[in-house]
C-alpha cells in the first residue's frame, strides 16, 4: 500500500527494515559511522522526540485496538473497520479561528509536513505499545487556519455514520466520541495528527485519515477519525468525562501516582511481550515528563487528572 502523501521524511522508502529495528545498535556500532551514508536520510528523519525503545510489529498495533465504534472487543476494529468509507473525507473546522470552514483531506495534506514520530503509546487500560507514526504537528493545522485571541480548548468529534459504524448502533456511548486539549497542551510540538504507520496510510482500525495523537496521557485521548475541530473558551465535553467523570478526568495525563479507581497506574503490560511478561513500570507522562511537565506547574495532578 503506497503512501497517499509521501513526505521526504519517510523512513521505509530509504531504510531496510532491518536497519530500522537496529537503529540504536547500529548507530552505537563501530558500523554506524561507516555506513552513515547509506543511512543519511533516515537518521535525520528521526525526530528528536522519538524514543529508541523498540517499535511493536504492525499486525500488534493494527490487531489490538480500542475504537468502540466497531465494537468493544480488541479485535474488533481489525474485523470490522473495514466498512468505513475514509475518501473523500472532511474537516470541519470552526469557532474561533479566522478561516473557519470544511477542509477536505488533500486541502490539509498539501499544507503540512509529514514526518516520522516513534511514541510510547499508554491505554487507561494499562497496556502500552511503541508505535512509529507519520503525521504531522496539530499546530501546524491550527496555525494554517489561525487561532483567534481568545481560544482556550480545542474540541475534537469523530464521525457518526452507524450505517458503516455497528457499534454506533448502541449508544453506551453518547456519539459522536468527543474529545479536547487545552489550546496550550493542542499547540505543543509533541501532539501530532497521526496519517501513517510504519510509512503506510494509516489504518481504518487505527483511525483513517486522521487522527490525534498525544503521547503523554492515556490513549483514549487520542481520538480516531475526526471530522470536527472547534476552537473554544470553554472547557469541552470529552466522552469518557461525560461516561463517568470520576474515572476519567479531562486532563488524564499518564501518571503511575494517580491510580484508577478500579485498578493501578502504577506499572503496565507491553503489548506483544506475551501474557506472562513482566510488568514494565508507568513512567509520569508516561515518559514525556521533560517535555510537557511545564504545561502543568502549580496545578494538582490528582484533582486535575
Ligand atoms: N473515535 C474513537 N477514538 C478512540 C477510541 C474510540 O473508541 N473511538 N478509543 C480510544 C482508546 S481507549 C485508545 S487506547 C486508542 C487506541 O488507539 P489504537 O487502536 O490505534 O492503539 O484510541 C482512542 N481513540
Ligand atoms: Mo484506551
Amino acid at each position: 500500500m503506497a503512501n497517499r502523501y509521501k513526505s521526504d521524511l519517510s523512513w521505509s522508502d530509504v531504510t531496510p527494515a532491518e536497519v530500522f529495528f537496529n537503529r540504536r545498535k547500529f548507530m552505537t556500532g563501530a558500523a554506524a559511522l561507516a555506513a552513515g551514508g547509506i543511512a543519511g536520510p533516515a537518521f535525520a528523519a528521526a525526530s528528536k522526540f522519538s524514543t529508541d525503545e523498540e517499535p511493536n510489529k504492525w499486525d500488534e498495533i493494527t490487531n489490538y485496538n480500542n475504537f468502540y465504534e466497531f465494537g468493544t472487543g480488541k479485535t474488533d476494529p481489525s474485523e470490522y473497520a473495514g466498512a468505513l468509507t475514509t475518501s473523500p473525507w472532511k474537516i470541519e473546522i470552526e469557532g474561533m479561528v479566522d478561516k473557519p470552514g470544511s477542509y477536505s483531506y488533500e486541502d490539509i495534506m498539501a499544507n503540512m509536513t509529514v514526518e516520522e514520530r516513534i511514541y510510547r503509546f499508554r491505554c487507561v487500560e494499562a497496556w502500552s505499545m511503541i508505535i512509529p507514526w507519520n503525521g504531522f504537528e496539530l499546530a501546524d493545522l491550527l496555525n494554517m487556519v489561525g487561532v483567534q485571541d481568545g481560544a482556550k480548548y480545542v474540541a475534537f468529534e469523530t464521525l457518526v455514520r452507524p450505517e458503516e459504524m455497528w457499534g454506533q448502533k448502541r449508544n453506551f456511548i453518547p456519539w459522536p466520541y468527543r474529545e479536547g486539549l487545552r489550546l496550550d497542551e493542542a499547540m505543543h510540538p509533541l501532539t501530532m495528527m497521526a496519517t501513517g504507520i510504519y510509512g503506510k496510510d494509516i489504518p481504518n482500525q487505527n483511525g483513517a485519515p486522521m487522527r490525534l495523537v498525544v503521547p503523554w496521557k492515556y490513549g483514549f485521548k487520542s481520538i480516531k477519525s475526526i471530522v470536527k475541530i472547534r476552537l473554544t473558551d470553554e472547557q469541552p465535553e470529552t466522552s469518557w468525562n461525560m461516561i463517568n467523570a470520576p474515572e476519567y478526568g479531562f486532563y488524564s495525563n499518564v501518571n503511575p501516582d494517580v491510580d484508577h479507581p478500579r485498578w493501578s497506574q502504577a506499572s503496565e503490560r507491553r503489548v506483544g511481550g506475551g501474557l506472562l511478561a513482566k510488568r514494565i513500570p508507568t513512567l509520569k507522562f508516561n515518559g514525556y515528563e521533560e517535555e510537557v511537565a511545564g504545561l502543568y506547574e502549580g496545578m494538582d495532578l490528582a484533582k486535575f487528572f
